[in-house]
């Protein structure tokens, strides 16, 4: 069984499903930037409309409500708050979220709100963005005005979303925005996007009694060879993806081996108390020892498991194992805040169905193990645009068609339903 008040929910987050890119004020983000680029996005595509959520949101809380679900994590575009990343708030953006937020209210769906998801404002970047530790300072001011905007209602603060894919994605390999290139010299942006936390955790405790989290990207890792080397490339992995943008929060300082611009009083700012661990997981990664000297791992594809239309493996225990682990290390109550995968098919989509039973049951098991999780939210209420891979990757329990905005729900979208009015 659930333990009375799990919340179950699902997922957004607004570059990938709001569009309405240059309306009601909002400046320019760097994903405007980095998608317009040819040849950054595999079918060219950009978030300038996707699936016209700022026009849509009250069809779209339908879908919601017809879920039954308790709670809907959405993000706020910084760039609607604060069109530069600086100074005083845009009217219209802030009066956006505020009807999404009653709407929301009015149906008995809690809003949980994420206050960065990737979408920096262009005029912050064009100033070094998480390169300049002043961005992190930026980051707790826009903080505080969302705070006091919506702070009486937002039900869970979510912070940041997954700053190590922002890291590595966008910083270390640039397969995401801004695009760069720069391997272990990505790693300040992560110092100071956790300086932006530990400022945000801060201001938001002045404007809200609502509890505070982090949506981490886990992933467990599976060390592939018996060797020494490999063992110690498993650890060195595991330090960086898992360890790293948790351990500082917790007040336990940095994992070892990693250089950070870490000033003095930074780790206490960094270490303000929240009130839970958010969990975004999707598969575990596969290790070896290094076969160059750029990385110190080698990432190795898992065999032998069913592969999503997005190659990845399908491994439901992977999420029994990663909050079993988290529990044992850290203790601190968890919500899984997105969890899911990309399928193709619809109207029917079996394969999805066969995901998030398998992840439900997962997650069951861990609480069976003692594990203190509190939440499961689907990656994602609706088909968007996801990222890198423009529309060619579709994560919907609702199948969304981009030229009509017909939105259709899937087989998955009414097995949810039926599940979790089931644990009722
Ligand atoms: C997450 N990886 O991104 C994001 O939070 C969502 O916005 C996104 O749509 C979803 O997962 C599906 O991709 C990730 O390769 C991107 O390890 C890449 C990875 C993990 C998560």
């Amino acid at each position: 069984m659930f333990p009375k008040g799990f919340r179950w929910g699902a997922s957004t987050a607004a570059y990938q499903i709001e569009g309405a890119s240059s309306e009601g004020g909002r400046g320019p983000s760097i994903w405007d930037t980095f998608s317009h680029e040819p040849g950054r996005i595999t079918d060219g595509s950009t978030g300038d409309v996707t699936c016209d959520h700022y026009h849509r949101y009250r069809e779209d809380i339908d879908l919601l409500a017809g879920l039954g679900v308790d709670a809907y994590r959405f993000s706020i575009a910084w760039p609607r708050i604060q069109p530069d990343g600086t100074g005083p708030v845009n009217p219209d953006g802030v009066a956006f979220y505020d009807r999404l937020v009653d709407a929301l209210l009015e149906r008995g769906i809690d809003p949980v709100a994420t206050l960065f998801h990737w979408d920096l404002p262009q005029a912050l970047q064009d100033r070094g963005g998480w390169f300049n530790r002043e961005t992190a300072y930026r980051f707790g001011e826009y903080a505080d005005h969302v705070g006091a905007a919506l702070g009486d209602r937002v039900r869970l603060w979510i912070t940041l979303n997954e700053p190590f894919v922002h890291t590595v994605f966008g910083h270390g390999f640039g397969f995401h925005a801004p695009g760069e290139a720069r391997m272990l010299g990505a790693l300040p942006t992560a110092h100071h996007q956790l300086l932006g936390h530990g400022l945000a955790v801060a201001a938001l405790r002045t404007r809200s009694a609502s509890p505070i989290t982090i949506a981490n990207n886990h992933s467990p890792v599976r060390v592939i060879g018996d060797s020494d080397a490999d063992r110690a490339a498993g650890a060195a992995y595991d330090a960086l993806h898992n360890r790293l943008f948790v351990e500082p929060l917790l007040g336990l300082g940095y994992p070892e081996g990693f250089e950070l611009p870490v000033r003095d009083g930074d780790l206490d700012i960094i270490a303000a108390p929240i009130d839970a661990l958010g969990v975004n997981y999707y598969n575990p990664t596969g290790i070896s020892a290094p076969t160059t000297d750029e990385l110190p791992f080698d990432m190795v594809m898992l065999e032998g498991y069913p592969m999503t239309d997005f190659g990845w493996p399908v491994v439901p225990e992977g999420l029994t194992d990663l909050l079993t682990d988290l529990h044992t290390r850290y203790g601190r109550p968890m919500y899984v805040t997105e969890s899911g995968c990309a399928y193709e098919r619809w109207p029917e989509d079996p394969d999805r169905i066969e995901y998030l039973s398998g992840h439900v049951e997962a997650v069951r098991a861990a609480i069976a193990g003692g594990a203190d999780v509190r939440g499961y939210f689907v990656w994602s209420i609706m088909d968007n645009f996801e990222w890198t891979e423009g529309f060619t990757k579709r994560f919907g329990l609702v199948h969304v068609d981009f030229d009509s905005q017909v939105r259709t729900p899937r087989s998955s979208y009414h097995w949810y339903r039926d599940f979790i009015a089931s644990t009722r």
